[in-house]
């Protein structure tokens, strides 16, 4: 297939590197105006992808979104007038709510939304490392997505496990809670996951874990709290080195995916009339973290 990452950082790196190798298409959309993003892959050879290639972009049959959730809306719009009616966008980011933003300007396109366990590290410009293998779940948002399940063959032949599922949101929402209990305390902390398994946080990740719950079941998510809470834990402990996304956001003065993550459950709490003040502590603490940064946007 031809194939365009938008957004080569870490995880979308590694992805691209896959589908190369498995022979098809690939370059990559970056922010940088270089000719080529070369880099290798853990101890592997590097390869060379044509970046913000406009012919590559106009012959795209797919193009996977792997910004950070805030980039998504201004990254993809001036790129939507090259884009050929039928290309598939795949949105494989951390998050929530992003598609709402730029649906309407999508009409038409294929429209899958994915979620990956896959962890990865940009050591440099060049160099990524798979820091923990894991797996990619794809499904659609649109009914024209819902033609598109091959493409979950196509990366599960080029890559590491990837299925399809008809129950995406239900997979989005699992991955939302597990951002909402480990990724703003985890900043700030400035601890790595696996020390919220520690009893100092047992009562207030029960309480993230149980609102985000309430939300979820407003939602029609249908996922008894133990097996939720079960899910969290699984993941505390499967990358209990790491530090997460937005530890490292916060630790490097960049803007972090809060808006996405929590303030995605803020927002459909609100459309509930539900409460969720651990969570909005969080949201607020998050926030002003970023703006006291003189960089603050
Ligand atoms: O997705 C993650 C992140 O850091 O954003 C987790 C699962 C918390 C792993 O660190």
């Amino acid at each position: 297939m031809n194939i365009v990452i938008l957004g080569p950082g870490a995880i979308g790196s590694l992805y691209a590197y896959h589908l190369d190798q498995a022979g098809h298409s690939v370059s990559v959309w970056g922010s940088r105006h270089d000719q080529y993003h070369e880099f290798s892959l853990d101890n592997q050879s590097a390869i060379s992808l044509v970046n913000r290639s406009l012919s590559h972009l106009e012959q795209c049959e797919l193009l996977i979104i792997t910004l950070k959730a805030w980039q998504v809306e201004t990254a993809i719009t001036p790129l939507l007038d090259a884009l050929a009616n039928d290309t598939i966008i795949l949105f494989l980011h951390n998050g929530m709510g992003c598609v709402d933003l730029v649906a309407e300007q999508l009409q038409g396109h294929p429209i899958l939304l994915g979620t990956s366990t896959h962890g990865a590290l940009k050591r440099d410009r060049h160099h990524i490392e798979h820091t923990g293998r894991g797996q990619t779940l794809i499904g659609a948002w649109n009914q024209q997505g819902e033609r598109c399940q091959f493409v979950s063959d196509v990366m599960h032949h080029a890559f590491a496990e990837c299925g399809w599922t008809n129950s995406i949101q239900s997979a989005l929402w699992q991955k939302l809670a597990i951002n909402c209990a480990i990724n703003p305390l985890t900043a700030l902390h400035r601890c790595r996951n696996g020390d919220l398994g520690t009893p100092h946080f047992e009562t207030e990740l029960s309480a993230i874990i149980s609102e985000v719950h309430q939300v979820m079941q407003a939602e029609r998510i249908d996922l008894p709290l133990a097996a939720l809470t079960e899910t969290v834990q699984t993941v505390l402990k499967a990358t209990a080195a790491n530090f997460s996304s937005m530890q490292q956001d916060i630790e490097h003065q960049r803007k972090s995916e809060i808006e996405f993550i929590t303030g995605y459950v803020l927002k459909i709490a609100k459309h509930h009339h539900i409460e969720v003040p651990n969570n909005q502590r969080l949201y607020c603490a998050i926030k002003d973290i970023e703006s006291s940064w003189s960089n603050h946007e």
